[in-house]
């Protein structure tokens, strides 16, 4: 089945140069890359992002930690695009827990548990159909995406936009 996931290196990835490394080990899947774009996080996107979280005693540690804090306030967001996406990607990036995942997993490799106990895990993945659904409308408009994965509409909108001066 053809589906879509999204991906996020994480600050963490992205502050121990971890990017080139990752996306060589997600090259192995053949997927398509649909969507990219770098996301300085803020955080009402953070906690939607998480909001399946939000009762966990870890949620304020995890929104800190996405947002930035511990690391450089950015994060890599893509989309892959291609047959069976989302297993082959959550496959290679391991379990949740970087201690408990696979030590060829991207997790595995890379992943720390901190001493105040946030796992940093350095790539998010989603989990399920559903999940990359809401995640990759959350993370990214449909103009951004270079293949229509879900339906759009065209509005018409009044807006301030910033442009070159
Ligand atoms: P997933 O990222 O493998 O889909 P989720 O349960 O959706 O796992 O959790 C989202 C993120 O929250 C994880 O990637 C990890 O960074 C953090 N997290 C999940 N469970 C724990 C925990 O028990 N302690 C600390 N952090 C956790
Ligand atoms: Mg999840």
């Amino acid at each position: 089945m053809i589906q879509q996931t999204l991906v996020l290196i994480k600050p963490d990835g992205l502050k121990k140069s971890l990017t080139g490394n990752i996306l060589t080990r997600l090259s192995e899947t053949r997927l398509d890359i649909i969507a990219a774009k770098i996301v300085s996080v803020h955080r009402e996107l953070a906690e939607e992002h998480y909001r399946h979280l939000k009762d966990k005693p870890f949620f304020r540690d995890l929104i800190k930690y996405i947002c930035g804090e511990f690391h450089k306030r950015k994060v890599l967001a893509m989309i892959y695009y291609g047959e069976e996406a989302i297993s082959k990607v959550r496959e290679l990036a391991g379990a949740t827990n970087p201690e408990e995942a696979d030590a060829v997993s991207i997790r595995g490799a890379y992943g720390r548990i901190t001493t105040s106990g946030v796992y940093e895990n350095v790539i998010h993945v989603s989990a399920n159909e559903e999940e990359a659904e809401r995640e990759i409308k959350l993370w990214f408009e449909p103009d951004e995406i270079i293949v229509d994965i879900y339906p759009s509409k065209i509005v018409k909108k009044e807006m301030e936009k910033k442009v070159w001066v």
